[in-house]
């Protein structure tokens, strides 16, 4: 596959469904300006490209995009795992596949009551009447939980004053920080679905397009790990290596390398895949480190 703008006209080009406004689109750009993929052209338009891999970028509301991925009107997405769940469960007939899980716009899906309900439990909810614009998965749990008889509210938006409006004993929404719910007299009973966003390609996606969402998923990896993750470098005692290797965050077996003239020490570097703190740092010098060097990583291909 060719991902140069040199390629034919005729090469294929990757339909991506992204959000065009909202929660998801800037860390959606963001991931892709990490990946080094320039989105060009204005959010305004339905349409962007992108030069560096053969993607047309096609900017709409996130409740879409399942259904343009599943009907064939784009060959991938970038879409939260509540969306996409939702759909599943609700669509008839095949959907989309998920490609990879992205790790950002992370959220809760929860059924919230009353905060001066004392929950005993799943079964507080036979008989009760719930609002929510997820029925698929509220459901699914529901039904999971043995809780038979409860009525569930469509609603889109605003659930979080159907309470107090009468219209509904408690409500099913996202929960992030849990303000909302706190402003509006309601708490946490139960988290019924961890979210996430997620790329998802379509159920038949093969040949070139199928390389072209590889490469873009290999991209993704690339950047969403070297977010996180450091090159540590130090001097340690050569008896201290295992020691040492025990307290990096993330590593796998580091380099250890000679130091010229200094038989007992030695120069240890390793890559950490997790966030190197304050205190990693005192552990290292406790075992005898020194010149302890934690530097970023720009680009990461596992
Ligand atoms: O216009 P469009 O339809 O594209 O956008 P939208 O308004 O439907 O969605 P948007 O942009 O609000 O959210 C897009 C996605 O972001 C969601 O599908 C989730 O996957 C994810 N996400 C992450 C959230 C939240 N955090 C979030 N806090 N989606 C919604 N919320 C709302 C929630 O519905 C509730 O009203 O924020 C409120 C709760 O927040 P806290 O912090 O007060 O708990
Ligand atoms: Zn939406």
């Amino acid at each position: 596959m060719s991902t140069d703008q040199s390629a034919a006209p005729d090469t294929p080009r990757l339909r991506l469904a992204v959000q065009k406004k909202g929660r998801l689109a800037d860390d959606t750009f963001d991931l892709l300006a990490t990946c080094g993929l320039k989105v060009r052209s204005g959010r305004s338009r339905l349409f962007a490209r992108i030069e560096e891999l053969p993607i047309d970028v096609l900017l709409v509301r996130d409740d879409d995009i399942p259904e343009l991925v599943a009907g064939g009107a784009a060959d991938a997405g970038i879409v939260g795992g509540n969306v996409y769940e939702e759909d599943r469960l609700t669509r008839e007939g095949a959907g989309a596949n998920i490609a990879d899980t992205l790790g950002f716009s992370r959220c809760r899906l929860c059924v919230a009551v009353s905060k001066d309900v004392d929950y005993p439990g799943p079964a507080y909810f036979a008989g009760k009447k719930i609002a929510t614009s997820y029925p698929g998965l509220l459901e699914g749990w529901l039904k999971s939980q043995g809780v038979s008889g409860a009525q569930v509210v469509l609603m889109h938006g605003a659930h979080e004053i159907a309470p107090r409006l009468g219209l509904a004993d408690a409500i099913c929404d996202i929960v992030s920080t849990g303000a909302t719910l706190d402003t509006n007299g309601l708490k946490v009973a139960d988290t019924i679905y961890q979210s996430e966003a997620l790329l998802i390609g379509a159920a038949g996606l093969d040949g070139e397009k199928l390389a072209i969402l590889e490469a873009l998923k290999g991209r993704m990896r690339g950047a969403l790990a070297s977010r996180h993750a450091k090159y540590v470098m130090m001097n340690a005692p050569r008896a201290a290596i295992s020691a040492i290797s025990a307290v990096l965050p993330g590593a796998d077996a580091p380099t250890v390398l000679e130091l010229a003239g200094e038989g007992d020490m030695v120069a240890i570097h390793a890559v950490c895949n997790e966030d190197v703190l304050w205190e990693h740092l005192a552990e290292l010098k406790a075992q005898g480190a020194s010149a302890i060097l934690v530097l970023d990583i720009d680009k990461m291909l596992n």
